[in-house]
């Protein structure tokens, strides 16, 4: 069995402490609490009572543990000196922290009125239903009141949107949009000396670095809680300081976490460098980890019993307490003393969070994922312009007064009025800026609107979804741009894990709306090979609460835009925007020079509802379901079947790929008992699965059939139509369906 400890580094702190001797008794509190530190004697005592309450919360989440009551025990022992960082901030300061931020989490509540920190880590071990910030959900550091937006389990994830933020508030200032926060606040992120390492950590630096060259303002301080392991694997001696400590525009101070004025007069250093020169800098605080990654974890296993009492007798709670008490501000018996009384304090609201009620069924639990409330929505997308606004922004030559136009014209418009109505909107991506992307869809948006609001990244997906967490942190409606749905993958946890996640861990009081556009699917002719022409969303649709829209035309797609802009305004919504390449520029639809597919540009478009599809036609033989560049095939086949074949189809364009159209969808398969699945996507994981889901779940007792992609990659030129659904695949499985087939 292994050794508790917990039991030991409790007793060891007890014992040694009793036998420190007190320095001559001082009673200044505003003196500094020793020579040379900023530090006064009154916050440093008020930061050890944070530490000695972070410490014993990780007791009592292991003593609640064994009696099953406890669901975490990942603690912060060690760490205890990021309390001083807090002390160190303004409450007001945004805070993306580290799982081991207890003390950080419980110093800042002392800074804002009317907060319970001790019962609301506890109802979080507990997942008690009433927890303040995630319900029960997850246990989180995090909090609406303290600005500690809650952080998921992925170390490093929170880093991109830290970033993200930091750039969004300077930002907020120029482009002339009200602030949530004060003039001269800054970030903090922080972070384990092992995630110093993951990709996501290394991006969001370097993109902070790579702003800050430009003489952007950066206003972020990243911690590194340099404890020296990863769960199990050393970091490399001095290796924190090998990598950050030459970095080009960032600041690089260290200290001593486990002394903690050390650690406070650094963290003062670091925090006014930032808050004075708006450029970031990196806090490299060295400490330790005790009592192992987590409860769960047998240190014995890969640390011998020496290297285990050596770190326990650097103790920073042991190293407080021993300045407090030589320098003359507590006793040895004071300090045990309050020792005992937080331990009271902690067991019995611990016993107290056990007796608060959990989450009990499925819709409690997913009541706040991601609300649509399509009134407000419908609301907000018929909310007028200034007329004058637009003049202006357009400058005199409205869209509208044009003839029919291409979807990628069309959805130029669109953003452009969009920027318009949201004065809050950003745009930005690879390439949006004076090249107008790849496929201009953004052209000449950054002359009408300013380089604040429609600009170029650097290269790099992660710190793109960052940037817009952070700008819907920020209060900004940000609308991001992936140059193609291949690298989304690069990024994809950014939406998975932070984006789509906010709500539910917080229980909605952390929004991060977006809409995210995605040069997306195949059919390129002549270019491209499997990157460019990447057809699956799979990993879209199972996001839960995630929107997406899909649309196929102009007038749709500047409709399904404005939906989606609103409900990012309205619910907080996180909204993947998939344009079909291949469309962008189509103009006709059954014969060259038809212009069926070029649409006239609508100021006040039909609404169209987040999860309603469109059918066109009425025909009684088949239900064709399609969408993208599905839709624009199978309109064509469902010409030639009626002209050629007799076979009188109706054709639904889903529009929306999550939530799908179930309704609508159902309606129209019933309508002639015949359905077939023109899907573009892959047949494993692609959107026919679902579909299919969804009709035998209904009840849908007619006869179905689908075409799909293979499930393979997409090969360079014609090969890929060897791939891809084709018309003619359409067309058999149509005929067949109606009996008129092989
Ligand atoms: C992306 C990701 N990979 C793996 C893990 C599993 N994991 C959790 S904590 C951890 C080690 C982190 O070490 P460090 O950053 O030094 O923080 P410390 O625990 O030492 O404070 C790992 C590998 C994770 N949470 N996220
Ligand atoms: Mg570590």
């Amino acid at each position: 069995m292994a050794v508790n400890r917990a039991a030991i580094v409790d007793a060891n702190f007890s014992e040694a402490v009793s036998e420190l001797h007190a320095g001559p008794r001082r009673t200044d509190l505003d003196a500094p609490v020793r020579e040379n530190s900023a530090l006064s004697a009154r916050l440093a005592l008020e930061i050890f009572e944070s530490q000695l309450t972070s410490r014993h919360l990780d007791l009592v989440s292991r003593e609640l543990k064994v009696q099953n009551q406890s669901f975490y025990t990942i603690g912060s022992a060690g760490h205890e000196s990021n309390a001083a960082v807090a002390a160190a901030l303004q409450p007001t300061d945004m805070a993306f922290l580290h799982y081991r931020s207890g003390p950080f989490f419980v110093q800042r509540a002392r800074q804002v009125p009317n907060q319970t920190p001790i019962l609301d880590v506890l109802l979080g071990m507990v997942a008690a239903a009433d927890e303040p910030i995630a319900g029960g959900r997850h246990k989180v550091i995090g909090s609406k009141d303290l600005c500690i937006p809650p952080q998921t389990s992925t170390i490093a994830s929170q880093l991109p949107k830290a970033v993200g933020t930091a750039l969004s508030l300077d930002r907020t200032q120029r482009i002339g949009s009200a602030s949530n926060s004060p003039e001269d606040a800054i970030v903090v992120c922080s972070f384990g000396d092992a995630s110093a390492n993951h990709s996501t950590a290394t991006g969001a630096i370097n993109t902070a670095c790579w702003t800050a060259h430009q003489r952007l303002p950066v206003p972020l301080l990243f911690v590194c809680e340099d404890n020296g392991i990863g769960i199990s694997v050393s970091t490399p001696g001095e290796w924190i300081e090998s990598a950050y400590s030459h970095r080009p525009e960032l600041q690089y101070i260290q200290a001593d976490g486990l002394d903690m004025a050390a650690a406070y007069d650094a963290a003062v250093d670091a925090i006014d460098h930032v808050r004075e020169t708006r450029q970031p800098a990196f806090l490299h605080l060295k400490l330790v980890r005790l009592l192992g990654h987590a409860g769960s974890d047998v240190e014995q296993l890969y640390h011998s019993t020496e290297q285990i009492e050596a770190a326990e007798a650097r103790d920073p709670l042991l190293q407080s307490a021993r300045m407090l008490i030589e320098e003359g501000w507590m006793s040895p018996e004071e300090v045990i003393h309050l020792y005992e009384e937080i331990r009271e304090r902690c067991r019995s609201l611990g016993q107290e969070a056990t007796r608060r009620p959990k989450l009990t069924t499925a819709e409690e639990v997913v009541a706040v994922q991601a609300p649509i409330t399509a009134d407000a929505i419908q609301e907000e997308c018929a909310r007028s312009v200034s007329p004058q606004d637009r003049e202006s922004f357009w400058e005199g030559r409205l869209p509208e007064s044009d003839r029919p136009r291409h979807l990628a014209m069309q959805l130029n418009r669109a953003l452009g009025d969009l920027l318009v109505k949201y004065p809050q909107s950003i745009i930005f991506g690879e390439d949006v800026g004076k090249k107008g992307g790849v496929y201009h869809v953004t052209a000449d948006l950054t002359r009408r609107s300013g380089l604040g609001r429609v600009f170029n990244t650097l290269l790099d997906e992660q710190s793109i979804l960052g940037m817009a967490i952070g700008a819907g942190h920020a209060g900004l409606l940000p609308i991001p741009e992936i140059q193609y749905l291949a690298y989304l993958h690069n990024a994809e946890d950014q939406l998975r894990g932070e984006a789509a996640s906010l709500q539910f861990f917080s229980k909605g009081q952390y929004q991060n709306p977006m809409v995210v556009r995605i040069a997306s699917y195949a059919y390129q002719k002549g270019f491209g090979g499997h990157f460019h022409n990447d057809n699956s969303v799979a990993v879209l649709r199972d996001i839960p609460g995630l929107v997406i829209a899909s649309p196929s035309r102009g007038d749709d797609a500047v409709a399904s835009l404005r939906t989606c802009m609103a409900a990012a305004a309205v619910d907080g919504a996180v909204c993947a925007f998939l344009e079909p390449i291949a469309l962008y520029m189509t103009k006709d639809l059954y014969e060259p020079g038809d212009g069926l597919w070029s649409t006239a540009y609508e100021t006040e478009s039909e609404h169209v509802a987040i999860g309603s599809a469109r059918t066109w036609g009425e025909g009684e033989d088949l239900t064709i379901v399609s969408w993208a560049n599905g839709l624009w095939m199978s309109l064509r086949v469902a010409k030639r079947l009626e002209d050629t074949h007799g076979i009188r189809c109706r054709v639904v364009d889903l529009r929306w790929l999550n939530p799908l159209p179930a309704e609508d969808v159902l309606r129209e398969a019933q309508a002639t008992g015949k359905v077939l699945l023109v899907d573009e996507t892959r047949k494993t994981g692609g959107v026919s699965e679902g579909l299919y889901a969804l009709l035998v779940d209904a009840g849908f007792d007619g006869e179905m059939a689908r075409v799909a992609a293979h499930d393979s990659f997409i090969p360079l030129g014609d090969a890929a139509n060897l791939m891809l659904v084709q018309e003619p695949d359409i067309e058999a499985a149509a005929l067949k369906i109606c009996g008129k087939g092989s």
